[in-house]
């Protein structure tokens, strides 16, 4: 090769890294987008984040979002993260977006997730359904009838979250148990809903079966998951299944941090962070209780979860 064309080459190839460099350059200086879902622990985390982003010099976005199809916009770069990703509910869709490129790993917070129905331990004291927490005590139509509400046609309720979580899982449980004429399924509105069943179902003394996840507030609040046969993987209808084996309760599972591939170019320091952050279970239930039970909002709550884990989070910004 003649030694022109390698030094015109060497140039070329000079402008082409200096103009993406600049076009990473200024990317820094777009908002890093957060997605913000409808349960606490989620929402204080985003703040978390947001607030050491600032701190690292990024400006934030906070972006409302549903949480299986914020994969989707993770993958194409219209969220930068998604830092609460629960293996249980979000596993499916995490892993097709990673399939079509543009989503990946940043690692797993230090703890294991748990999403089951469930009932506060008060049910048991009282026994309105003697043989708890062994889900074989739902087929009894006594107990059935004392979890029974207004809406729920005399069968017993479960009260799921947002039919967005995760769609159709447990009223396929339920048909998978052959216990689907005993029980039905109504979904809330939201994760506060939860919450006030519970208060509503003690005040009138009956019997309630809530969604509920670990780790969560209600890890030190006396709440009880109901045992259901074992998951395996593919055990669901969704997960290629059948009615003979969808009865199976929830994995134990992890809790990941994906991100847009793109981002530890464009916001590296925020991305370094992203990567080593790793929080515990009571971490998070603290991060939830301070809204739940104390009443901040969760820029407060975010702001109090940093001052209580200063010098952890300082180690992570490093
Ligand atoms: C997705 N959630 C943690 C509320 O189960």
């Amino acid at each position: 090769m003649n030694i022109i064309k390698m030094i015109k080459g060497l140039v070329v190839a000079a402008i082409i890294s200096a103009f993406s460099f600049a076009a990473y350059a200024a990317d820094s200086k777009k908002p890093t987008r957060i997605p913000v879902h409808n349960w606490s622990s989620q929402i204080v985390m985003a703040n978390v984040l947001g607030q050491v982003f600032e701190e690292l010099g990024y400006s934030v976005e906070y972006v409302p979002a549903e949480s299986i199809t914020r994969y989707e916009a993770v993958r194409i770069g219209d969220l930068h993260i998604a830092h609460e990703t629960w293996e249980s509910t979000m596993a499916l869709p995490f892993y097709e977006a990673m399939d079509k490129g543009g989503l990946i790993d940043a690692g797993s917070h230090n703890l294991i997730t748990f999403e089951e129905m469930g009932f506060p331990n008060w049910i048991l004291d009282e026994g309105l359904c003697p043989g708890l927490p062994s889900w074989e005590a739902l087929k009894s139509p006594d107990c059935a009838a004392n979890f029974a509400t207004a809406d729920s046609d005399g069968k017993g309720r479960w009260l799921e979250g947002p039919i967005e979580w995760h769609g159709d899982v447990m009223p396929n449980r339920l048909k998978g148990l052959g216990i689907d004429d005993l029980w039905t399924v109504k979904f809330a509105g939201s994760a506060d809903a939860l919450w006030a069943e519970l208060k509503a179902a003690k005040a009138e003394g009956r019997g309630t079966v809530i969604f509920n996840w670990s780790p969560n507030f209600t890890d030190a609040a006396g709440f009880t998951f109901i045992d259901f046969p074992p998951y395996y993987e593919g055990c669901r209808i969704e997960n290629g299944g059948t009615w003979e084996t969808t009865g199976c309760g929830s994995p134990k599972g992890w809790l990941k941090k994906a991100a847009h591939i793109k981002f530890p170019l464009s916001h590296p320091d925020a991305y370094k962070f992203y990567t080593k952050m790793s929080f515990t279970a009571p971490q998070i239930g603290e991060m939830a209780n301070n809204v739940d039970n104390l009443g901040m909002n969760h820029a407060e709550a975010a702001a109090a979860f940093i001052a209580n884990h200063r010098d952890q989070i300082d180690l992570w910004k490093r």
